[in-house]
């Protein structure tokens, strides 16, 4: 990994806030791929806070801090990232973290990556209830749905989107996509989503996979 990077993820992790910043901005200057700035810098920072977190070298103040620092850094990211915008698939995407969870960094992440695909992405926030996805999905007639969920306890919580999605009678005229870090492969096929991923730019892979799928059932 390059020296930046290094240099950018030690910042956030250390909570300086300046020098996080200044790290992004040399980084994206010198022509470092901004995808590999969000993937290698910014989110593998957050996973060393994590793992600090779970050894008790930190507290909450410090993991906020520092999740605040993320953000302010993916804005300055942003941009690079959208510029290479492709035009193509134009379809709508709901995405959001499900009721009782707070984590969005991740879902942001999604979000940016989605955009950056072409997707118009309707993102409804952080703690999102059931039938605020469904409601949406019925304004828009069709769409795609992605469900972040952080906690084990709020997993659950996909499922039900899926149920209410089901209720609605919308299951046919959505494709779904789950993940979140506790979220699986097998997790997905349990509560019948779509399907998949467990990283940003892997959600855009498979959303086109998707969106290819709806297309094909006359639904998008
Ligand atoms: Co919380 N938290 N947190 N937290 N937090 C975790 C998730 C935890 C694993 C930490 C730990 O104990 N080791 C733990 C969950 C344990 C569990 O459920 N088994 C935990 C806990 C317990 C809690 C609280 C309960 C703590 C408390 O209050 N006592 C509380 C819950 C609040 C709530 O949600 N109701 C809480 C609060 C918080 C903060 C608010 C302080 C803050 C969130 C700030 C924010 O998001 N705005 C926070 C943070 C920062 C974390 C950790 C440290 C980092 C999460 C993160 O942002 N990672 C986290 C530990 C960890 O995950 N290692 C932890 C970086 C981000 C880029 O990665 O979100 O995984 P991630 O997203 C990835 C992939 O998962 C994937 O792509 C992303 C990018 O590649 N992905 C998707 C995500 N969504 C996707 C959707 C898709 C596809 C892929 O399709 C739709």
């Amino acid at each position: 990994m390059s020296e930046l990077l290094k240099k950018l993820r030690n910042a956030i992790v250390e909570g300086d806030e300046e020098q996080a910043l200044q790290a992004t901005r040399d980084a994206l200057d010198s022509g470092i791929d901004p995808v590999a700035i969000v993937s290698d810098g910014l989110a593998a920072a957050m996973n060393d806070i994590g793992r600090l977190w779970n050894e008790e070298e930190i507290f909450l103040p410090e993991v906020v801090f520092s999740a605040q620092i993320f953000k302010e850094c993916i804005n300055l990211v942003e941009p690079a990232l959208l510029g290479g915008k492709s035009t193509e698939p134009a379809a709508h995407f709901v995405l959001g973290t499900v009721k009782g969870d707070l984590h969005d960094l991740g879902k942001n992440m999604v979000g940016t990556m989605l955009q950056t695909a072409g997707f118009r992405v309707h993102d409804l926030g952080k703690d999102v209830p059931a039938e605020r996805f469904v409601e949406k999905v019925k304004e828009l007639g069709s769409a795609l749905v992605g469900l972040s969920a952080l906690l084990t306890t709020t997993m659950l919580e996909q499922k039900r989107v899926i149920e209410a999605l089901e209720r609605a009678g919308l299951r046919d005229r959505v494709k779904v996509l789950v993940g979140g870090a506790p979220v699986t492969d097998s997790w997905a096929r349990e509560v019948g989503a779509d399907g998949y991923a467990p990283n940003a730019p892997q959600a855009t892979e498979v959303a086109k996979k998707l969106l290819s799928e709806l297309k094909e059932g006359g639904n998008a």
